[in-house]
């Protein structure tokens, strides 16, 4: 049993943040333009909510801007107003005369905006933060962080009730953040609240059927046979409590993937019997891009921030400096079997 789980107020409209929740919602209501971002590499919940918000925004006659620090995923291109999304461009600045407000979405340190933290840090204007990532950064002039969400789509959701009336754009964009950030509504904090949630999105427009058939359903031939590869590479250790699973470069390469295409795969970890600890390696020049997920009483965050890394209790992500990337592999392979040794 997950500790959000066993605590069934923690998923309610929390009323110990019913306070912050009122601030985020003056500030982003009494803005004229709002830019909104998210992390490099953004993923179903940082494009959901990001894009989410803005559709809020904007029903409300707000202007907005959505700004990515690296491009949007191929397989979230369909996402009603991804179209519009600006590509950071390093020197090429974006926080116009005209932007009185940045709101920050679904990360919970300066570091993953890349360039784009330095422009708008400089820039001084307002900075709220709303996110469900655990150990913030303190960056923002008002922070909104809900460990127990389960996505920050959700916590849109949240923010929105009794507000603004939620739109079909907006309804498509949060569910996609839900359900990818929930593995299909599959993982820890999948509470009957967030299910009643999503039911109200489905109700405002979001198709179940289609949000699917675009996010899962895109593969190319290519990454479908890497994920054969890498499932191939699947090892136990450690009595078979942790399995590991490696892409390298050769890999990518002989498959005509990027890195992007491995999104998900760890996943396949924690399918088999026994196992509470996965953990992927991805060989990228100078460094692997490592991904932990866990289960049980099993936490893999403090695991990856002993590699700089940080994320969920139940899922975390590093990014190796590797000098070889095999060594680095064992290294923390053998780190792992301490790890979870230590915990029991
Ligand atoms: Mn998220």
């Amino acid at each position: 049993m997950n500790p959000a789980q066993s605590t069934p107020a923690q998923n309610e409209p929390a009323d110990n943040h019913s306070s912050v929740i009122d601030a985020v919602r003056t500030l982003l209501t009494s803005a004229r333009k709002v830019l909104l971002t998210t992390h490099r590499n953004p993923d179903g919940d940082a494009m959901g909510s990001a894009l989410g918000l803005s559709w809020l925004l904007r029903s409300q006659g707000l202007q907005t801007v959505v700004v990515v620090p690296t491009p949007v995923p191929a397989n979230l291109l369909w996402m009603p107003g991804a179209d519009d999304v600006v590509v950071y461009e390093e020197g090429k600045a974006v926080v116009t005369n005209d932007i009185d407000l940045v709101c920050v979405l679904d990360l919970n340190a300066v570091s993953r905006l890349a360039a784009l933290g330095e422009e708008l840090i400089s820039s001084g204007r307002p900075i709220v933060n709303i996110d469900h990532h655990t150990h913030p950064e303190d960056f923002a002039r008002l922070q909104w962080i809900d460990t127990s969400a389960a996505a920050t789509a959700a916590m849109i959701v949240t923010l929105s009730r009794g507000l603004w009336p939620m739109t079909a754009e907006a309804a498509t964009c949060l569910y996609a953040g839900i359900l990818t950030d929930t593995g299909g509504f599959r993982f820890p904090r999948t509470t009957s609240a967030l299910l009643r949630d999503v039911a109200d999105l489905v109700d405002a427009g979001a198709d179940p059927v289609r949000i699917y058939d675009e996010i899962y359903n895109q593969s190319s031939f290519g990454r479908t046979r890497l994920l054969g590869k890498a499932l191939s590479t699947m090892e136990l250790h450690a009595g078979g409590t942790i399995c590991t699973m490696i892409v390298t470069q050769a890999d990518l390469q002989h498959n005509g993937c990027s890195v992007d295409d491995t999104d998900g795969f760890v996943s396949n970890t924690l399918a088999l019997e026994g196992v509470r600890v996965g953990i992927l390696f991805v060989e990228i020049p100078g460094y692997s891009k490592t991904s932990f997920r866990s289960k049980g009483t099993m936490y893999v965050r403090d695991l990856a921030a002993e590699y700089g890394g940080g994320g969920h209790n139940y899922a975390a992500g590093a990014r190796i400096p590797t000098t070889s990337f095999t060594e680095t592999v064992q290294s923390v392979i053998k780190r792992a079997v301490e790890y979870v040794g230590d915990a029991g």
